[in-house]
């Protein structure tokens, strides 16, 4: 090891590897001359210590001084103007060669690029020639397999390195040379692999800026830029920029003496480099690095057709077999079924050996998979706690309990169906043993100095072989969209049964209400006809025996008769409570002032109920309903009102009603009888549940009728009480439209 190559390890370790800062080398290469200058006066600032050997100009000439006695004549004003595009200005000669100048201005300085010129490359009949040639033969390419041949082989015969490589990064950024085209005595790298550390991501990044970079003679010294400031220049944009040190060495480690190196974009994101390396120093001018440029931009944009041709077949395939997935589905047969048992399964929508179904705690297989067991574990310890979508091509690497089955399925892609958060679709990717030949050891680029482990480029690029278990094949874009498409459909799906299945639940309900209400029915009618025997008898025997029966026989006479008479109204409630579930509501304006004055007259008639204080409000708005539910509503509410205050001092019902924030109104039936406790309000509105003692008589169905009605009607009904202080009954009745006239009068 030299002393510089130990300096180098010093200061480039595992994680500033990534961050050498390669754009601000302050190094230009040894064939150009960089001159930096203020971009509003042209003075310039900066030069590279050859500009005296190439050029022949010395730094005292032009430091601090305008460029433009060094531009060729008409370039000031052009110069002035510069953004970051680049701009050719005309050849100059320098010590009897051409030079060109290539411009650009980085932002902070105009960067003025010297290179000389060979006339060759140059000549714009030959160069034309080149580029329709590059434009036939790789717009006639069927394959990106021989996209990427022709690709090689135009370079090597444009240009004649002694081998042209296509190199295609990995999701990694790990690549592999998938196309060559080399001198023969040289052995072939086709098919090598090459870590991602031997292109750190500055390097890459500057790749996408730059697109196409020469490094014309690996052995020559750099030329440093001075004055040596604390600003370095940005030199991301430059075509001379200078090379990092590890490169140069990694380059002579390979037996490299000059490189050309382009960069394979697609959709913005680099897809893979044509690599060129020649044994001795190798000098391709500006022009032919722009045909470089241009055969780049047309590979691309074949790839990019290539690619979306594929991605294209792959979706129409998918699309058409979830088409098909989905008529199974609507076929009679359950989801798991029409996805796991007919002709097409779920597991044929995109490339996988087998898949797994979980719906409804149930697990239906397809293809070869791991056992249920093993699934089971799968789901429960990994994939339940994963996200709407999720794959990898290893899940041994990520759960080890895996490894059990990699050989079915090492790749695995997993994604939640319908609306409960446990069922998944999953599908398994078999293993690909795959051997990996990497250019070199990639494990052997680590060198440990002072107890500090240092990477550096490493020694022997001889074929290394690497035996890759526990993987699949990695999953791509259109397989997440064709499964999640699927997903979306089997969702739809699930739901479409849960519909079908609480329509089903409904039609069984109210069959089983109907037949409910029938029983209930002709039970009461049935029981009603004994009762009237019952109290037919008994006043035969108080009417034909009085005189043979003493007092007591005859007080439980009167007993039997009150007894088959609260019997026979609770028939008659339950009748009426049973046959209101039954009637459509009418629709019918029901004048409620006039209701209420007919049912309170009547009531007033009945022995206890005389003295009863009656208020109604004279106002009291028509309602919309229907006029006989509406008439039991009134009924129940106000003999209710009646019996709970007949026996407080100065008993009063009164009706009225209130306007509500929404513009509706809400009528109102209040007593100062006994009330209740208010914990019973929701109690009371249900079949049964009357709170009170056996003083009042009553079957407790009142309030449940009532309720009733006000839920046929869509309306509410709540209630206000103390006990000792009355109770105050509210509810809703849509208004008659006679009654506004009479609310605005009242608001
Ligand atoms: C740069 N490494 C590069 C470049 C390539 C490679 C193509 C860009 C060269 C250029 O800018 O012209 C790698 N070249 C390859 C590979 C092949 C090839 C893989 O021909 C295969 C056929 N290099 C290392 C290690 C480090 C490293 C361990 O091996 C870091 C510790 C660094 N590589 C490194 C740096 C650059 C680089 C810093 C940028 C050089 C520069 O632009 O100055």
């Amino acid at each position: 090891m030299t002393s510089r190559e130990g300096e180098l390890l010093n200061t480039v370790n595992m994680t500033n590897c990534d961050r050498e800062p390669i754009h601000i080398i302050n190094r230009s290469q040894s064939h150009g001359v960089i001159l930096a200058c203020n971009p509003t006066n042209l003075e310039v600032t900066h030069y590279t210590q050859n500009v005296e050997e190439i050029l022949g100009l010395l730094p005292e000439n032009f430091l601090n001084r305008s460029a433009s006695n060094i531009l060729p004549p008409f370039s000031r004003k052009l110069v002035l103007s510069l953004g970051k595009e680049k701009h050719v200005l005309p050849k100059i000669k320098f010590k009897n060669r051409d030079f060109l100048v290539i411009a650009h201005n980085n932002g902070n300085h105009v960067i003025l690029e010297f290179e000389p010129v060979e006339d060759s490359g140059s000549d714009p009949l030959l160069l034309q020639d080149d580029l329709t040639n590059i434009l036939n033969k790789l717009n006639s390419s069927n394959d990106i397999t021989t996209l990427c041949r022709n690709a090689a082989g135009l370079i090597k015969s444009l240009l004649g390195y002694d081998r042209v490589m296509l190199y295609r990064f990995d999701e990694n950024w790990n690549g592999e040379v998938i196309a060559e085209e080399k001198e023969e005595a040289l052995g072939s790298w086709l098919g090598l692999h090459y870590p991602a550390t031997d292109i750190p991501k500055p390097s890459r990044d500057l790749f996408l800026k730059q697109g196409v970079r020469i490094i014309g003679d690996v052995f020559a010294e750099q030329s440093i830029l001075l004055p040596d400031g604390p600003y370095p220049l940005d030199l991301s944009r430059s075509e001379l920029r200078g090379v990092s040190e590890i490169h140069i060495q990694y380059l002579k480690n390979m037996k490299v003496g000059a490189s050309l190196t382009a960069a394979l974009a697609l959709n913005g994101k680099l897809w893979g480099l044509i690599a060129c390396h020649h044994s001795s120093p190798k000098f391709i001018n500006y022009h032919q690095r722009q045909s470089v440029k241009f055969l780049s931009q047309v590979f691309t944009n074949n790839l990019s057709v290539k690619t979306s041709e594929i991605f294209l077949e792959k979706v129409e395939r998918s699309k058409a077999i979830r088409n098909l997935l989905a008529s199974q589905m609507t076929s009679n047969v359950s989801i798991s079924e029409a996805l796991t048992k007919m002709e097409i399964k779920f597991t044929d929508l995109i490339n996988c050996n087998g898949g797994a179904l979980f719906l409804n705690g149930n697990l239906d297989l397809a293809g070869t998979t791991p056992t249920p067991k093993q699934i089971k574990i799968l789901v429960s310890e990994v994939l339940l706690n994963k996200k709407d979508l999720f794959y990898t091509n290893s899940i041994g690497s990520i759960y080890p309990k895996a490894l059990e089955y990699k050989e079915f399925a090492s790749g695995v892609l997993s994604v939640k169906i319908g609306e409960k958060s446990n069922d998944l679709l999953i599908f398994f990717r078999k293993e690909f043993s795959q051997t990996v030949n990497w250019g070199g050891n990639p494990n052997k680029n680590e060198v440990i100095k002072d107890g500090v482990s240092y990477l550096s480029p490493r020694k022997s690029f001889e074929k290394w072989t690497q035996e890759i278990s526990g993987k699949s094949r990695p999953w791509k874009s259109y397989d997440f969209e064709a499964v999640q498409a699927l997903q979306e459909k089997i969702t739809h799906q699930i739901v479409q049964h849960q519909k079908a299945e609480i329509n089903n639940l409904n039609a069984l309900l109210v069959s089983a209400n109907n037949e409910l209400q029938a029983f209930s029915y002709s039970v009461s009618h049935d029981l009603r006809a004994p009762l009237r025997g019952i109290t037919a008898y008994t006043r035969i025997l108080q009417e034909d025996f009085s005189g043979n029966l003493n007092e007591e026989a005859k007080g439980i006479l009167e007993k039997i008769i009150n007894s088959a008479g609260a019997m026979d109204q609770l028939i008659i409630d339950l009748i009426s409570y049973a046959s209101l579930g039954e009637k459509a509501v009418a629709k019918k304006p029901v004048d409620i002032k006039k209701l209420v004055t007919e049912i309170t007259d009547t009531l007033q008639l009945e022995p206890g109920f005389a003295q009863t204080d009656i208020k109604i409000d004279q106002s009291l708005p028509d309602a919309i309903g229907d006029p006989r539910l509406i008439h039991q509503l009134f009924i129940n509410l106000l003999s209710n009102a009646f019996k709970y205050s007949a026996r407080v001092e100065d008993p009063c019902v009164e009706v009225g009603f209130n306007s509500l924030a929404d513009g509706s109104v809400e009528y109102f039936i209040k007593d100062n009888g006994i009330g209740f406790d208010p914990r019973h309000r929701e109690k009371i509105f249900t079949v049964f549940s009357r709170l009170v003692g056996n003083e009042f008589s009553g079957t407790g169905i009142g309030l449940a009728i009532a309720k009733k009605v006000i839920d046929k009607h869509q309306g509410k009904i709540d209630v206000e009480t103390k006990p000792g202080h009355g109770a105050n009954f509210r509810f809703t009745l849509s208004l008659g439209s006679g009654s506004f006239n009479s609310i605005n009068k009242k608001v």
